[in-house]
């Protein structure tokens, strides 16, 4: 933990001409079903926390749903064309839970178990290796309705789940990622309840973090009796620095990242939650929903940590009372965060690659070694589909461009970085923003569906082939 005051860029000095990287890196792009399907009532799929969320009024920017997004469900073969364009190795995708078992348990819906298996064929035929996330935030509702993820039972259905839809397609995918940055899940849909399902209980937050870590360590340990060969989870990552070096800011950050990065990387790698955060929490949050054997369960060896990275936070003490307010920092609501004024994207997240560098780092050096992927990384800006049909986004090409070198110098470090994945693919639904802000190398016109490859994804094309800058 350094403060921002110390951090010096170690970027600069690169030459980013000389950025190489191994044989056998792994390119690819990333998507999730709900931000990019559409279809949701064909071929007997069931609502999800999403569908539910997205009809509610006022949760979503101007109103948008999923309903159509990209039309990938129907569109896929023209996707998977663009892919090929792209020159990626890999496709990472999720699955929809309720499109395979609309009610969140027993038997699969064969329609829903047919489009992925259509899917995966369909990018095999062209070298590109399905990646699979068995879950990217679209619970089926009924689950919910249940106790969703604060109750236990949601992760023994997570784990049957992932068990049954392996029978099907594990012949075909070799990689399979349980969760998708379950602190998303957890705590932007429990606690602050900007996300599915909407809720404000800073507890049940806690305890949607035990279960989903709980459906993963149960998921692994499914899908190894299954014979999966690559089985491992993706958590995004943010430093997390004070923003001076006094006592008081030092345990803002530390706070922070317990509840940002250790909450799950802990219990993931060493099988047991910080000391720290169980005091900070003691408060708010008593832990009596951990069972004995849990972390244990959780804890079972990863093949790779996906790292999904997009900015770093910075923070200082409280210097007034916290807002009664619902936010995502449980027990730490009084801390606040800094803007240092540079660079961001439409997202408002501050561009800072060498954040991406030191996350690499961080892990490899305090939980490895592990493999490690950058299963997402990418940046949301305010593209024009120019006159002559070009996406002339060169704020997302230097943008990849120096996180691609700042990964590049953590390989060069000795961390075991095996592959990148950008997000997104195309411009896609992007949760309570809807479709105003665009990630994609692809644009997408939601009147028309018609897609562009952006410059952006020219130029990745061209990384893709080299294998560097
Ligand atoms: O669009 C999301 C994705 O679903 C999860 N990771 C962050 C992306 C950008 O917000």
């Amino acid at each position: 933990m350094t403060s921002v005051n110390q951090s010096a860029s170690t970027a600069t000095s690169q030459d980013l001409s000389q950025v190489r990287f191994p044989e056998g890196f792994v390119w690819g792009t990333a998507t999730a079903s709900y931000q990019v399907e559409g279809a949701v009532h064909e071929d007997g799929r069931g609502p999800s926390i999403w569908d539910t969320f997205a009809h509610t009024p006022g949760r979503i920017l101007g109103g948008d749903t999923g309903d159509i997004a990209d039309d990938h469900y129907h569109r896929y073969p023209e996707d998977i064309s663009l892919m090929a364009d792209l020159g990626i190795t890999h496709y990472r995708f999720s699955l929809a839970w309720p499109r395979i078992q609309p009610e969140g348990r027993g038997q699969l819906n064969a329609a829903g178990v047919d489009f992925y298996s259509r899917l995966v064929d369909g990018l095999l035929e062209r070298g590109i290796q399905p990646w699979v996330t068995l879950y990217h935030w679209d619970l089926p509702q009924p689950l919910e309705d249940a106790g969703g993820w604060p109750a236990r039972d949601t992760a023994e259905r997570f784990a049957e789940y992932a068990a049954a839809i392996h029978d099907r397609l594990g012949d075909r995918v070799p990689d399979w990622t349980t969760l998708n940055e379950p602190w998303c899940s957890a705590f932007l849909g429990y606690a602050s309840g900007v996300h599915a399902p909407g809720r404000t209980e800073g507890p049940a937050a806690l305890r949607a973090a035990h279960h989903l870590l709980l459906g993963h360590g149960l998921a692994v340990r499914a899908l190894r009796e299954q014979g999966a060969r690559d089985v491992g989870i993706t958590v995004n990552l943010y430093p997390v620095d004070p923003v001076t070096d006094s006592p008081a800011d030092r345990d803002a950050a530390r706070r922070i990242d317990g509840l940002m990065n250790r909450v799950f990387l802990e219990p993931l790698l060493r099988g047991s939650y910080p000391d720290d955060l169980l005091a900070d929490l003691a408060p708010v949050v008593d832990f009596d929903h951990v069972r004995d054997g849990d972390l244990a369960t959780i804890n079972a060896p990863l093949d790779f940590l996906g790292v999904n990275y997009y900015t770093r936070h910075v923070v200082r003490a409280g210097t007034r009372p916290a807002e009664p307010r619902p936010t995502n920092w449980v027990g730490s609501e009084d801390v606040e965060f800094v803007r240092r004024g540079i660079p961001q994207t439409a997202m408002g997240w501050e561009i800072d690659p060498d954040g991406l560098y030191e996350t690499l780092t961080r892990v490899w050096r305090e939980y490895g070694p592990l493999p490690l992927y950058v299963t997402e990384n990418g940046a949301a800006f305010d593209d024009r589909l120019d006159a002559d049909g070009r996406v002339r986004d060169e704020d997302r090409r230097s943008y990849l461009e120096r996180h691609f070198a700042a990964a590049q110098r953590a390989l060069a470090e000795g961390v075991d970085l095996r592959g990148y994945f950008v997000w997104s693919l195309l411009d896609n639904f992007e949760w309570a923003f809807g479709y105003s802000r665009r990630f994609g190398l692809v644009h997408v016109d939601y009147e028309t569906q018609a897609r562009t490859l952006k410059d952006s994804g020219r130029w990745f094309a061209e990384i893709t082939r080299a294998n560097g800058l």
